[in-house]
């Protein structure tokens, strides 16, 4: 017999979606209010825009957690192969807006926020960015990271977690003032500490020879102290996938048991300053790009974070237990420039004095794990390092590496027994004067694969600083040109212009940057010609309106904006660019009613606060700009504004309204340039010299669409060779020299003489870059670029151009490029059941 169930005993068939993955807009809404009153424990009515963003930033790190687990258990299940990337910067920007694009949640969110009553563009605006970075290095991170998300490749980043990141740069008086950077101070909700994972960092010390309980001949390193490294671990989440990857920074804390003696043995005071010395290590971010500084502390933070690295690899090897023979199958590991190069001698030291492989296998399986890319051919930023130093902190790590180099020397000596030169050129000990460990000689010994960053830098690598590994290994080397990811600088930081891009193409470019080639059909569409231009022009006026409130400037939308934003330094000439200002200017003078195209002239970015010149070249940019901005004469057909604290952030409103990009820099000098692609990828036209992957962008938008000037870098070493003397340059120059003269008259600097005389002197003698040799070649192609602007048509031909031929430049690309050329990964799609009502 059947019976009837009492109605109130059955559960009601409904089910709701869970208020914590849940992506309606509904069930987004209600999950903010909750986070809002649970977590940041704030009612609306006396809640800020930053309760609000926080409460917004947990809703979606909520919807990335489900994803992340699920990543981490089917890596775990399958034993994935994995990308370790280890890097001393990361330079990630705000993570909000990214993860709304990542999610595919952009829209419902801004609508859900609508519905409450706020702006989700103000929300965005709250997040601090975590500036765990100088510049194009650490940017170039934190896009590959995003790129292998997508790509779903399995990956780790590897780095250390800055308390205080690159500074804050206000400008007092013209002058770049440097403030602390507390990315902390109001909470960072992106992150999770997993102090269960911290491990031990052996310091200083000394080394002991035994033999253990079977006979072997052993090293023992006793260290002077321990650090701790604690991770905290942020998920990085793919665009339109369910991976999500792990970005674990290391935090440095003391060693507990050692405190604890310090403190038995009554010296509170003691113990106390080492665990602040212990926690310093992970204090600060070295301000420096492109220079090495060769600090003490900077040594440590490297040890530090590989050091943490690699026992955590290990760790996750025996987590899945996978034998540690199998090291280079389970990982590669790739190391960003020289920073983390000591991995090679740490890797050998774990193998070896850990767990007690023999000098051959540990050998083995290191140089079939690692990789390295070199970043910059300056000879100021190579790094090494003075023995005595390395003796003092790492003693174990000088002994390995003297191991490493005599065998070394050993394959020299076979390879080039008529050549003993050949010996202290490639040892990893330079002893030319004092002794030093060179770390890129490391690194190439140590490495599998050995990689440039544009064409043109890794051919000057092989002929120049890496000749002779070249040499030795022709088949390590290989060339990987940078890319960018258009997730962030398109898709979010530009949605009106990719909105554009969608309706015409479809929205496969996002993800195949190469189908951006179909637009070149549209180029000759009247109406996305007139959508393209408006879209600019807001952009612009957006950016003259942020310009008039925050400095008081009022510049025209109509004028050519031209941009030059990057990290200050001589060899990328911002001078070079401010000569031409005061020339453009210097006719003006002479003829106020001369025919000039309207041109904005914006600055952006930070000088190492220990680099004078390039601090003056602030100065210069800020004194001619408070001349030429109020003199009546120019009536407002020039504008010249330095913007400060430049950064991810800021960059993303830059992007996409700018008219030029200016990419000037010394040929020969910069590696790559990573913001040349992403000013073009938002329709700029580029000025430019044949330099880094300046060359490729013009090798793929069209020699016509692309302002060429200057010498090559063959032309420049040419030069060099021949005796160069830019003083000739000065007296047979009218315009140069009337350029030089007006700075050196104090024109700019109410009458004071002296400001500018170390920075004109230095040109003037020694001109290291060649600015002089290229001032006219440089002057020509600007003018030529105004009388270009004044045609519209023709303009915007170039730039519509310009963007449909980008999809090079893709950090996806170069990541592909990767997987298949020597990290051979594959990508592992990760399975997500999705809440369906029906299923029920
Ligand atoms: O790396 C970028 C390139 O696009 C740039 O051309 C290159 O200048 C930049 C020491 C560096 N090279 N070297 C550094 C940064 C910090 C530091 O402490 C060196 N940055 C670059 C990406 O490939």
């Amino acid at each position: 017999m059947q019976t009837v169930p009492d109605p109130r005993l059955v559960c009601p068939p409904v089910r709701v979606e869970d208020d914590r993955t849940g992506l309606n807009i509904e069930t987004l809404k209600r999950a903010f209010l909750d986070n809002l009153f649970y977590i940041q424990g704030k009612f609306p009515d006396i809640a800020t825009q930053n309760d609000y963003y926080m409460a917004l930033a947990y809703t979606v790190r909520d919807r990335l957690l489900k994803r992340w687990l699920k990543t981490a258990q089917t890596y775990t299940e399958q034993g994935s192969r994995t990308v370790c990337y280890l890097s001393a910067e990361f330079l990630l920007g705000p993570h909000l807006g990214k993860n709304l694009i990542n999610l595919g949640i952009y829209d419902d969110v801004q609508q859900a926020m609508e519905e409450l009553g706020l702006d989700l563009e103000t929300l965005l605006e709250q997040e601090e960015e975590p500036g765990l970075g100088n510049g194009g290095l650490g940017r170039l991170a934190a896009c590959y990271l995003d790129s292998m998300a997508t790509l779903e490749i399995p990956s780790i980043g590897y780095g250390i977690r800055y308390e205080y990141g690159i500074f804050e740069q206000d400008i007092r008086d013209g002058w770049q003032i440097e403030r602390s950077d507390k990315w902390l101070r109001s909470g960072y909700p992106w992150e999770v500490p997993r102090p269960e994972w911290s491990v031990p960092v052996k310091i200083g010390g000394h080394t002991e020879q035994y033999t253990d309980e079977r006979g072997r001949f052993r090293v023992r390193w006793v260290p002077h102290h321990v650090v701790m490294g604690v991770p905290h671990d942020t998920p990085l989440l793919g665009y339109q996938v369910n991976t999500a990857n792990t970005l674990r920074l290391w935090r440095a804390e003391a060693a507990e048991s050692f405190d604890f003696d310090a403190f038995n043995s009554g010296d509170y005071v003691g113990a106390v300053h080492e665990k602040m010395v212990s926690e310093n290590i992970s204090k600060v971010l070295y301000p420096n790009d492109n220079i090495s500084q060769g600090k003490e502390l900077r040594l440590l933070q490297q040890i530090f974070f590989v050091s943490c690295s690699l026992q955590d690899m290990i760790r996750i090897m025996e987590g899945q237990k996978i034998p540690l023979e199998k090291f280079h199958e389970k990982f590669v590991v790739q190391m960003n420039d020289t920073h983390p190069a000591i991995a090679v001698a740490e890797l050998m030291r774990l193998l070896i004095d850990d767990h007690c492989m023999t000098w051959d296998q540990a050998w083995g399986i290191t140089t079939r794990t690692f990789a390295y890319t070199n970043h910059t051919l300056l000879p100021e930023a190579l790094e090494r390092w003075p023995i005595a130093l390395f003796k003092k902190l790492l003693p174990r790590h000088l002994e390995l590496i003297y191991e490493i180099n005599q065998r070394f020397l050993d394959d020299v000596r076979i390879r080039y027994p008529e050549q003993p030169q050949m010996l202290s050129q490639m040892s990893i000990i330079d002893e030319s004067g004092e002794r030093y460990v060179r770390m890129a000689h490391l690194a190439c010994v140590g490495s599998m694969a050995i990689n440039g960053v544009a064409a043109l830098h890794t051919e000057l690598l092989k002929q120049g600083v890496l000749h002779d590994f070249y040499e030795m290994y022709p088949k390590k080397f290989n060339n990987k040109t940078n890319g960018v990811t258009p997730r962030r600088f398109m898709v979010l930081s530009n949605p009106r212009l990719s909105r554009a891009i969608t309706e015409r193409i479809g929205p496969n470019w996002v993800k195949h940057l190469d189908e951006l080639k179909k637009l070149e059909s549209y180029v000759d569409d009247p109406n996305f010609r007139q959508e393209f231009r408006q879209i600019k022009f807001d952009i612009k006026q957006e950016l003259a309106t942020y310009i008039q409130q925050n400095y008081g400037v009022a510049i025209n939308p109509n004028s050519l904006f031209d941009i030059q934003a990057k990290r200050i330094h001589e060899y990328k000439r911002q001078h070079l660019n401010a000569l031409y200002i005061v020339t453009l200017y210097n006719r003006i003078k002479a003829n106020p009613n001369i025919e000039i195209t309207p041109r904005t002239f914006l600055f952006g970015g930070k000088a190492a606060p220990g680099y004078y010149t390039a601090k003056l070249i602030i100065k210069l940019i800020n004194a001619i700009g408070d001349v030429v901005n109020r003199d009546p004469d120019v009536r407002d057909r020039l504008k010249v504004l330095f913007l400060k604290d430049y950064s991810v952030k800021f960059a993303q409103r830059i992007y996409p309204a700018a008219d030029l990009s200016e990419q000037i820099s010394t040929a020969g000098k910069e590696a790559s340039g990573t913001g040349n692609m992403k000013f073009a990828m938002n329709g700029a036209l580029t000025i430019g010299t044949l330099d880094g992957a300046n060359i490729e962008i013009r090798e793929e938008v069209g020699e016509e669409n692309f302002f060429l000037f200057g010498m090559t870098a063959d032309e420049v070493y040419a030069r060099k060779a021949q005796g160069y003397n830019p003083y000739d340059y000065y007296q047979s120059n009218s315009e140069l020299k009337l350029a030089i003269d007006r700075i050196a008259s104090g024109f700019f600097s109410h009458g004071d003489r002296k400001l500018f005389q170390p920075l004109l002197d230095t040109l003037m003698h020694r001109d290291d870059y060649m600015l002089f040799a290229d001032y006219q070649a440089y002057i020509d192609c600007q003018d030529y670029v105004g009388q270009v602007f004044q045609d519209v048509d023709r303009w915007t031909r170039m730039t519509i151009l310009n963007v449909a031929r980008m999809g090079k430049f893709s950090s996806d690309r170069a990541i592909r490029d990767y997987c298949e050329d020597f990290w051979k990964i594959s990508p592992v799609p990760i399975e997500i059941e999705e809440y369906s009502p029906e299923a029920i």
